[in-house]
């Protein structure tokens, strides 16, 4: 067994410590890991997620601080430790729950199961016409490593599939699209809206009137990345005005979701309460640890798959 002398502090704001410190003990044996608090020694590493600002503030000796999400845009609005390396979770299983996420809320609108079930409970045994999934063309905003694992199982459903990314991509069964000066290509060639796009001053806001008018008439938005890529007000105008036919929702500019907030009630909304890609505590720590691992043999963090790039922010 390998040991590695090297100190980690656990910060992850929501969650019971204990079986992730267990967890990491018995993948780094021979680490000192402990769970921060205020005026905790000083660390190596740090395994973090939405940690507050005296966390950096108190560990200005960190080297490496792995986030236990795919999303790093609450983690870049602290100011962080000089010279240390953001890295996020590279799939860990995130990748496969997000494709059944995403197929499952194309299916379920393009076979209309929400009107199937409600002509069932009133027993009424109905049948509506099949519809051509070459009319329902996906776009997917984000060709990551979420976004490609989606591409490709809505592809495996024979719907024409499109991508948008910020650099070309070359993959089987996605027509794909780069940067803003494709964009409205992108958007037009495409039905269903998939947005799987990190949150960055590039991205914020990009699910608006404008963008969102440009979808095929009877467009369908899945918005499964943040919030804050969507204007609220927006979608709800093009779902009144019969432009967009729907929407499933899983992330939200205020989470949980207030209880007043208008999404909740939208005949034409699905809400799902930020769950379409857990993190899940086993593979989450067997990356990490092997990342941690990877370190102590000399391995430079900003090599790490998942290492971010502070300038592009995700
Ligand atoms: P990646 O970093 O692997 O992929 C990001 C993709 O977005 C890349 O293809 C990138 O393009 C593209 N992109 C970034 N900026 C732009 C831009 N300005 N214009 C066009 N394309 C752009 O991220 P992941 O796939 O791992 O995760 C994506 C997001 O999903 C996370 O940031 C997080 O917010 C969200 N998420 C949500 C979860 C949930 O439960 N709802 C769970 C996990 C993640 P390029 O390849 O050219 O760099
Ligand atoms: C993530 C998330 O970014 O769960 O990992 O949203």
């Amino acid at each position: 067994m390998t040991e590695f002398l090297m100190r980690i502090t656990f910060c992850c704001t929501h969650t019971k410590a204990e079986p992730w410190l267990a967890a990491f003990r018995a993948a780094l044996p021979g680490a000192d890991i402990s769970e921060w608090a205020p005026g905790a020694p000083q660390a190596e590493h740090a395994v973090v997620w939405s940690p507050p600002q005296q966390f950096m503030d108190e560990q200005p000796a960190l080297k490496g601080i792995f986030n236990t999400g795919a999303g790093v845009d609450a983690l870049l609005k602290l100011r962080l430790p000089a010279g240390a390396t953001v890295v996020r979770l590279d799939d860990a299983g995130m990748s496969v729950q997000m494709a059944e996420f995403v197929c499952h809320a194309i299916i379920r609108h393009f076979r209309e199961l929400d009107g199937y079930e409600a002509d069932v409970a009133q027993g009424k045994w109905s049948f509506r016409k099949p519809r051509s999934r070459g009319d329902f063309p996906v776009g997917i905003m984000g060709l990551g490593v979420l976004g490609e694992r989606v591409a490709r199982a809505v592809a495996q459903f024979e719907f024409p599939v499109n991508g948008w990314s910020r650099s070309p991509k070359a993959i089987d069964g996605v027509r794909g699209f780069a940067g803003m000066d494709q964009l409205n290509d992108f958007l037009v060639a495409s039905r269903f809206l998939v947005c799987l796009l990190p949150l960055t001053p590039g991205t914020q806001d990009i699910l608006n009137r404008a963008t969102l008018s440009r979808l095929q008439p009877g467009g369908y938005v899945i918005n499964v990345a943040r919030g804050a890529h969507l204007v609220d007000d927006d979608l709800i105008a093009l779902l009144d005005s019969g432009h967009l036919a729907g929407a499933t929702l899983d992330v939200f500019r205020t989470e949980p979701l207030p209880p007043d907030h208008a999404f909740w009630r939208h005949p034409k909304i699905t809400v799902t309460p930020h769950t379409s890609a857990r993190t899940l505590r086993e593979e989450t720590v067997a990356q990490i640890a092997a990342k941690m691992a990877a370190v102590a043999r000399g391995e430079p963090l900003a090599r790490l798959p998942g290492a971010v790039d502070l300038q592009k922010g995700y």
